[in-house]
């Protein structure tokens, strides 16, 4: 019989999740099963912020009955508590991208020797994009121009974003008919929090559409600034091998991790992990040399560029420790569970926090300053080789560890149907014209320990490709799919459906394709926009056959994104039971209502099977809507050849190079 499995459905951590069991050392899994939800909490219905209450929104008809001690009612009181995650979650995001952009400004402005422009065509692309003149002048000149540019974007008061402008004007009028275009990312999150004040706004629509437009900041701001300046300063992914699971770490190597979202520490590491120093001074101390990896979406960020090796996302966190083979853990921002303190004074090793935005009892705190990046990613790499002779021999060990292909960024999709010379997205749309492709989805968001943790990607990666889906994932969605051996082009023969699989091989792709951390989210609204642009579909975002699955989310910031696609245009679906579930209103604003004004919405569908159903009949739908070829499985439309490898190279020899990136 198959073995049961409870609580992950990686078997890897599935087997350290027992181990630690049986060893009583807990983890985020038991504490789930321990701790319930409120229940009045969880489902939006109760309201925390003043101190007359909290109240508690309950009862058969607390919709219409139910009132806060000011008198609120149930659909205001769940509309501001969405609005107030989408906030934090928008915050969270552009934080990280001021930081980017503070660094490309070091950069230009000659302060750190540590980083440079790696990517110079990109920094042309995003200078064209933000009109700023580039040809003939210094590199660092136009950097400088560009990291001022996009640091306006937090300040400014009127207006609107720079990258407005990139989204089709469909879905830009939408925005403006519906007072939700942002005008600058700090003005939007302050207004939004002076909106959720006690006593300020009150009506669900009104302040739902401001989690709309704090959210589109993010989307069209924060995470789209940080994808840009990442893919200028380390340079643009482009695909690369790596390796997933908890068989990353070596037994005789030191194991030193990074955790968290800002890459720009990170990179040094990787670096630093090589300086021939580093690791002489490894082997000095008994280790053959210095194994890195990554964990969450700073994980993410180093596989596209560099191929190191991923433990996978959140809920691994504590599990990578439980192996007894970290080292060294070193930590920035968001998604960092304060538990790994307590949990490393069992085994040796050490947790290092590098922010002065996020510290945590208990870890060693070495704090990074991009002016002396390199000095301070040695003192890590350090720490980390020092603890090496201090490792017992306990620990759940795992040899269990998957291929991966990484790095599919907007450029390379681009470049990968056409080439250098006719690089676009036409064979894409054709191929979705076609019906060999049925549709896109985009499978993000965290993992659960509150569901069989990272099954539901699986589950519907798995449907979905079979069903002719091509899937675009990120963030910690993409690491589930890594750690099961998912992203990989042989998975495409394994599972996909006819038609899929046939684009697949001819351009030599897997039927996932990995596009980055969570802020990359924002490539994926590059990329619809180029769709759009190309002909064929929708003139708009809205309307193509594409939905967005978070089918484990659990923090702020996916909400955040879940708010933006929606009202990019996409249809939203996460998993888990919705946090405005008490409030009707709320949920048919979140549903109905916006898909007729945005064409796109949010749904909250804890059931997976329902998820897969929901998720084709919205492609369904817009195929329909769009005239397409009804979709059948291994019946296709006539449409252009694909071409494959041989067929570019040669078309490349042939022509000159443009504008492609590559
Ligand atoms: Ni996204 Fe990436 Fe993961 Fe969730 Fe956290 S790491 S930013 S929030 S848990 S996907």
């Amino acid at each position: 019989m198959e073995k049961k499995i409870v609580k992950s459905a990686n078997e890897a951590a599935e087997q350290i999740i027992e181990w630690s069991e049986s060893q009583k050392i807990e983890s985020c899994f038991d504490r789930a099963q321990k701790l319930k939800p409120c229940p009045i909490g969880e489902t939006g219905a109760c309201c925390k912020i003043c101190h007359m209450g909290p109240c508690r929104f309950v009862g058969s008809n607390a919709e219409e009955d139910a009132r806060g001690v000011c008198g609120a009612t149930l659909p205001t009181v769940a509309s501001r508590n969405l609005l107030r995650m989408a906030v934090a979650g928008t915050a969270a995001h552009s934080d990280h991208a001021r930081d980017m952009a503070f660094i490309l400004l070091a950069v230009a402005n000659g302060e750190t020797s540590d980083f440079k422009i790696t990517d110079v065509k990109k920094l042309y692309r995003v200078a064209g994009i933000l009109e700023i003149e580039f040809e003939g002048r210094p590199v660092n000149d136009v950097a400088r121009d560009v990291a001022m540019t996009l640091l306006e974007d937090f300040r400014r008061q009127k207006g609107e974003l720079n990258y407005i402008k990139r989204a089709p004007k469909k879905t830009q009028e939408r925005w403006k008919k519906w007072g939700i275009v942002p005008r600058g990312i700090d003005r939007e999150i302050a207004e939004a929090m002076h909106r959720t004040n006690m006593g300020v706004d009150h009506a669900p629509d009104n302040l739902l559409l401001s989690a709309l437009k704090v959210s589109l900041s993010d989307g069209w701001g924060g995470s789209m600034i940080s994808t840009d300046i990442t893919d200028i300063l380390f340079g643009t992914p482009r695909p690369i091998k790596a390796e997933a699971s908890f068989g990353i770490f070596k037994e005789d190597e030191v194991n030193l991790v990074v955790h968290g979202h800002e890459p720009s520490l990170a990179e040094i590491i990787v670096e630093v992990v090589n300086e021939p120093d580093m690791i002489e001074y490894a082997q000095s101390k008994g280790a053959k040399g210095i194994n890195l990896g990554g964990m969450c979406c700073t994980a993410n960020e180093i596989l596209m560029r560099h191929g190191i090796p991923t433990a996978g996302g959140f809920t691994n966190q504590e599990l990578a420790i439980m192996t007894g083979l970290v080292d060294a853990i070193a930590v920035d921002v968001q998604c960092i569970m304060p538990a790994l303190t307590e949990l490393s004074k069992k085994f040796h090793t050490k947790v290092i926090t590098t922010s002065y935005k996020a510290k945590i009892p208990g870890a060693i705190h070495v704090e990074y300053d991009e002016h002396r990046a390199r000095e301070i990613a040695r003192e890590i790499v350090k720490i980390a080789i020092d603890n090496y002779p201090n490792r017992k021999v306990e620990g759940a060990h795992i040899s269990e560890k998957y291929p991966v292909i990484a790095g599919f960024s907007h450029e390379y999709i681009e470049y990968m149907q056409g080439g250098r010379w006719r690089a676009s997205f036409r064979p894409l749309n054709d191929a979705i014209m076609a019906g060999r492709i049925r549709g896109v989805v985009g499978l993000a968001g965290c993992d659960n320990p509150r569901v069989p943790s990272q099954g539901l990607h699986r589950f519907l990666a798995i449907e979905l490709i079979k069903n002719d889906v091509l899937i675009v994932s990120t963030g910690c969605g993409s690491a589930a799919c890594g750690t099961a051996g998912y992203l990989t082009p042989e998975m495409a023969l394994e599972n996909a459906g006819p038609g899929l699989r046939e684009v697949c091989e001819a351009i030599g792709i897997p039927p996932i394709l990995h596009l980055g951390s969570c802020v990359d989210n924002s490539r994926i609204l590059t990329i619809a926009t180029a769709m759009a642009e190309e002909g064929g579909l929708s003139d708009e975002i809205g309307g193509m056959p594409a939905v967005g699955i978070a089918p484990e989310w659990m923090s702020e910031k996916a909400i955040a994104i879940g708010c933006y696609f929606a009202a990019s245009g996409v249809p939203v679906i996460f998993g888990g039971e919705s946090p405005v579930r008490a409030s009707e209103e709320v949920t048919g604003l979140m549903t109905e209502v916006w898909l007729e004004r945005f064409k796109g919405a949010f749904h909250f569908e804890p059931d997976p099977e329902k998820i897969l159903s929901l998720t084709l009949n919205y492609i369904d739908r817009a195929r329909e809507t769009l005239k397409l070829r009804k979709y059948e499985p291994g019946k296709f439309g006539a449409e252009r050849v694909l071409m494959d490898m041989a067929a570019r190279r040669e078309l490349e020899k042939a022509a000159k190079p443009h504008l492609g990136i590559y």
